[in-house]
């Protein structure tokens, strides 16, 4: 039989168990241990106090990620009210964004040469989609400052930031020498400061088609990006793939898992070791080394090895971790570090004070490791509540526990005391979980929202694709209450839950924004000023230009004329200085609309190839005479 029947074969029988069995260890495709669990009272659900009255606002945002879908959702909590979508990495029909000039800039002009290459001969000048599952907030002094969230692109090999003063992504980098930038985590402390970002998926670092099927060259990198300039800072070459990061607040180290230590290409291979690894990062030491010119620089970044035997042995430590660690959680005490297992039903925890002695000589790289509570099957990711407990998603148990850090410690060390304080059925298989400010030192043990991957039958069906659901715990009490369930589409894997006092957006645009410098530059070189719009067209050989402004119900051209074949760039910027009067630009028949907010100026380039006359209108509601904001580009057909 071949490699490859055999591996069929393998699959075949494994899904006939799963289908059958309850959950084991060695169900991790996640169907395991379905439909066993009870479920939450409907009196319990109908309790707690998230429900708000219509007007009341919430207490907190929420930042979703949403996975697959590219984008990020923006969540009032906790009602669990989705209030906005942020597209990144995914194309988007309302806004226009993947579309319009500014946001194609945004799109394109941090990718990679080759890639811009390869897409241009598929006729496309941007990825379209994403695989988005980390978002966090920038950091000062370690809590949240309001300024930026970052996220990372699985699919990509991207990190995005998004201005929270406006809620639109202005940077998107493609990360060179990496594969498939998976974890990533801003600097708590002093600042963000860096963006910390594992590529998870290893690959010959020059990729160019001399190393194929070699998988014993292959790396794994690890990415520092300067989150104010959206550039790699430098890199580090790890033994072992990455999988999630995060870093202390004392500046001084970040930490990533690694499942796949053995750096194997298939299953069996990549769970062998009964050992995998959390890596070190020593910040300070690796700085150091990229300003003496060690390494080398590859796609214009400086590039260092940090792996096992490394000849600078000060760059990176390796911590022996149980069987495929995952997720990798900072707790607000300043001092832990949470390490999930995930085939291993432990969490191991690492003490940062501990760590500086595992960088002088012959020092017990476990020697950290201060804690190692069992709490369940199929440990993913760890929050806090800011007192000293934790609560661990159970991905196999569908459940979470909570768990004192101190008494976790105290066992460890002997003493006779079972850390577990609580378990909660969720529903079903949860992933990552949030508490309320819980990954900031101002962790404020409110809510936690349990980010669970399977709905099953909490939902009315939706055909065989089902939602997510997103479960709401009260953790204010000795004990966990899930109070609300909450849908969501493909497919968040992570959140941030930020108290509304940190957060403070704009209701409009500033005129002088950097997003459309390359607009008012155009419109400065065609003598016109895009507050005013010009009269008629601006002809620059085939290239047209049309500048416009909107004042509801109106835009100021009713009509303009251009010539069939022509490349037209259409200007329109949105006068009305009114909170919540957003037009837009559709043109029928032509597959353009774009969003343009208050004091925002959008642009879109096309070919006008359609002879004859084709209406435009706005397409977002803004007056009474919303249906008569319209005009009409003319066509005039090519002269034979
Ligand atoms: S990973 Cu998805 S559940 Cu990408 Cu943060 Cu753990
Ligand atoms: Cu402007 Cu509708």
């Amino acid at each position: 039989m071949s490699e490859v029947e055999e591996r069929k074969q393998r699959m075949r029988m494994n899904r006939r168990q799963l289908l059958g069995a309850t959950a084991t260890g060695a169900a991790i495709a996640g169907t395991g241990g379905l439909g066993l669990l009870t479920a939450t009272s409907k009196a319990q659900a109908q309790e707690g106090h998230f429900a708000l009255a219509p007007g009341e606002l919430d207490e907190y945002y929420g930042f979703w990620s949403s996975g697959q879908t590219g984008e990020v959702r923006i969540l009032g909590f906790p009602s669990m009210r989705e209030l906005m979508r942020i597209p990144v990495f995914n194309r988007c029909s309302a806004t226009g964004w993947g579309q319009t000039n500014e946001s194609l800039k945004v799109l394109t002009d941090g990718l990679l040469p080759e890639t811009k290459e390869m897409l241009a001969k598929r006729g496309m000048k941007t990825y379209d989609n994403g695989d988005l599952h980390h978002p966090h907030m920038s950091f000062t002094d370690g809590t949240y400052d309001g300024r930026y969230i970052f996220a990372n692109d699985k699919a990509n090999t991207r990190v995005a930031r998004i201005r929270c003063d406006i809620m639109k992504c202005d940077k998107i980098i493609e990360i060179p020498n990496a594969q498939d930038i998976h974890g990533m985590r801003p600097q708590k402390y002093p600042r963000t400061g860096y963006v910390f970002a594992n590529g998870e998926h290893e690959a010959p670092l020059i990729n160019d088609g001399s190393i194929l099927d070699k998988p014993e060259e292959y790396v794994n990198i690890f990415s520092a990006i300067d989150g104010d300039t959206m550039e790699v800072a430098w890199q580090v070459i790890v033994s072992g793939n990455l999988d999630n990061t995060d870093c202390d607040y004392q500046g001084k180290y970040a930490f990533s898992t690694s499942y796949n230590s053995e750096m194997g290409t298939n299953l069996a291979e990549m769970t062998e070791n009964e050992t995998d690894h959390c890596v070190v990062f020593n910040i300070a030491a690796i700085e150091a080394a990229a300003a003496a010119g060690e390494g080398q620089m590859l796609n214009g970044v400086r590039v260092l090895d940090g792996r096992k035997g490394a000849a600078n042995d000060q760059l990176t430590r390796y911590i022996p971790i149980p069987n495929s660690p995952h997720g990798c959680n900072t707790a607000p005490d300043k001092k832990h570090v949470v390490i999930n297992g995930k085939l291993s039903p432990t969490v191991s925890v690492i003490d940062v004070e501990k760590v500086d002695a595992l960088f002088s000589e012959n020092a017990d790289p476990r020697s950290c490791i201060v804690a190692e509570p069992e709490l369940g099957l199929g440990p993913l990711h760890t929050a806090f509540d800011g007192k000293g407990n934790c609560f661990t998603t159970l991905f196999l148990d569908s459940q979470v526990a909570k768990w004192n850090m101190q008494a976790a410690i105290d066992a460890y060390g002997g003493a006779d005391v079972d850390p577990i304080l609580d378990k909660v059925d969720v529903h079903y298989q949860p992933g990552h979980n949030s508490t309320s400010m819980g990954e900031t030192a101002e962790a404020d043990g409110k809510w936690l929202i349990s980010m669970n991957k399977f709905s099953k039958d909490r939902f009315l069906n939706t055909g065989p694709l089902k939602p997510e659901n997103e479960q709401l715990i009260d953790i204010s009490g000795d004990q966990m209450k899930v109070v609300h369930d909450g849908p969501t589409f493909a497919e968040p894997h992570d959140s941030i839950i930020v108290h509304a006092s940190k957060v403070n957006p704009v209701n409009v645009y500033d005129r002088n924004d950097p997003l459309w410098e390359d607009a008012r530059q155009q419109a400065a070189a065609d003598g016109v000023s895009l507050d005013d719009g010009a009269d008629e067209p601006i002809r620059d050989g085939n290239k047209v230009r049309v500048y416009m402004y909107s004042i509801a119900p109106e835009f100021s051209l009713e009509k303009f004329t251009v010539q069939q074949g022509d490349e037209v760039t259409v200007y329109i910027t949105n006068l009305d200085d009114v909170d919540d009067v957003t037009h837009g630009w559709c043109l029928s028949n032509h597959g353009i609309a774009m969003e343009i907010g208050p004091l925002q100026t959008s642009s879109v380039t096309f070919t006008a190839d359609r002879p004859g006359v084709h209406w435009f209108y706005c397409q977002w509601f803004c007056h009474a005479l919303h249906m008569e904001m319209r005009g009409r580009m003319i066509v005039e057909p090519r002269a034979t």
